[in-house]
């Protein structure tokens, strides 16, 4: 399942936030991800998925079951945008800076020299991109909050972790 959906989608963040999370609260039901699966053309077995997926056996699937990695550098990015810009509005007025409203890769490894992001910021703004033959972010894209259910995602890594 998520290989499909990271060919459909080009990434595993975009598969969550426009073919997973379709509510965007952060968290995937067994009756949300049934209907993904169906509007994927997933054909698998879709129960057996969903249990591998829900590692912790809470019920729904978070991003950080579907990716940890990904999920670890997703909260570093926000937590350094939230510091340096305030909000996601105030990042996307700096990375949008030549008003074009279509920032490119340049623009987007500037604010996150800026606001000291020191990951591969090439692969980020990828995983980013809803369209991967996009090559300028949205708002929409630069906006990574509603990935993360209410729940800090590193107290719920302990909790993995613990059990
Ligand atoms: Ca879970």
């Amino acid at each position: 399942m998520k290989k499909h959906l990271i060919e459909k989608f080009g990434s595993i963040t975009a598969a969550w936030k426009y073919g997973l999370d379709l509510s965007g609260n952060g968290r995937v039901s067994h009756t949300e991800f049934c209907a993904a699966c169906r509007n994927n053309g997933f054909e698998g077995n879709i129960s057996k998925c969903f249990k591998d997926a829900d590692v912790d056996g809470s019920g729904v699937i978070t991003f950080d079951e579907v990716d940890h990695d990904w999920c670890v550098k997703h909260k570093r990015f926000m937590d350094l945008l939230l510091q340096k810009y305030g909000t996601y509005h105030g990042a996307w007025v700096a990375l949008n800076i030549s008003g074009s409203n279509q920032p490119g890769v340049e623009e987007f490894v500037r604010i996150c020299v800026d606001m000291g992001y020191t990951d591969d910021k090439t692969q980020l703004f990828k995983q980013l991109l809803k369209n991967q033959g996009r090559r300028y972010l949205t708002a929409e894209d630069l906006d990574s909050s509603n990935m993360f259910s209410s729940k800090n995602v590193f107290s719920q890594s302990k909790t993995n972790i613990q059990a």
